[in-house]
């Protein structure tokens, strides 16, 4: 067992981010195993969901004439517009089967607002708007947070970055992560997450 201060985050590990899915990343499945493994060494286990509206603003069929995987501004940033996923309530939206989640204590939904996405774990996309994890992590006197789950370069590298600058320690264990790779997002995500000090495990 893991001292009780140190937290596992377990990152969209959904229908529509695996083989299959919408928006499936490359090999999303095949973490599932060790992922699963590693809930027994935490006291603290915490779920996310990505839960989109049908009218979300990341679906780049809310944008007519916009291609899948183009950027767009919003009034936070840009955004890369994604093929529609994680809609709530549907099959792509649920956790893959072989995911076990009786261990989770705590599931944060986000991206439910029609207007925003929300990558990470801990705010919104405009960096502001908080979902409450850091609240309940703090509430549980964690310090420490492993990251694992999909996709690497999007949501478990927002989720990294933002708790490294909330003062956790944070480790993401890369073999129990894949990635998307869009337009050298990988490398990026990485030298962003080296850059707050997160710890990169393979
Ligand atoms: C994600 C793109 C859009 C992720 C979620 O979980 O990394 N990526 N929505
Ligand atoms: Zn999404």
């Amino acid at each position: 067992m893991r001292p009780d201060h140190e937290a596992l985050i377990v990152i969209d590990i959904q229908n529509d981010f695996c083989p299959g899915g919408s928006l499936a990343v490359a090999g999303g499945d095949q973490i599932i195993e060790a992922v699963n493994a590693l809930m027994d060494e935490f006291s603290c286990v915490v779920l996310t969901q990505d839960w989109h509206p049908a009218d979300h603003t990341s679906f780049a069929d809310n944008h007519p004439g916009a291609a899948p995987f183009s950027l767009t501004e919003m009034p936070y940033g840009p955004q890369v517009l994604w093929p529609r996923h994680c809609v709530q309530g549907s099959k792509g939206a649920e956790f893959h089967p072989a995911l076990r989640t009786d261990p989770a204590q705590l599931i944060i939904r986000k991206g439910f607002r029609a207007g925003i996405d929300s990558y990470s774990a801990f705010f919104e996309n405009d960096k502001v708007t908080a979902t409450g994890l850091d609240s309940y992590l703090r509430n549980r006197g964690i310090s420490h947070v492993t990251l694992v789950g999909l996709a690497l370069d999007y949501c478990v590298a927002y989720s990294a970055v933002d708790a490294a600058k909330l003062g956790y320690g944070v480790t993401v264990l890369e073999s129990a992560c894949r990635a998307i790779d869009l337009n050298g997002s990988l490398e990026n995500a990485r030298n962003e997450m080296i850059d707050v000090a997160v710890v990169l495990e393979s």
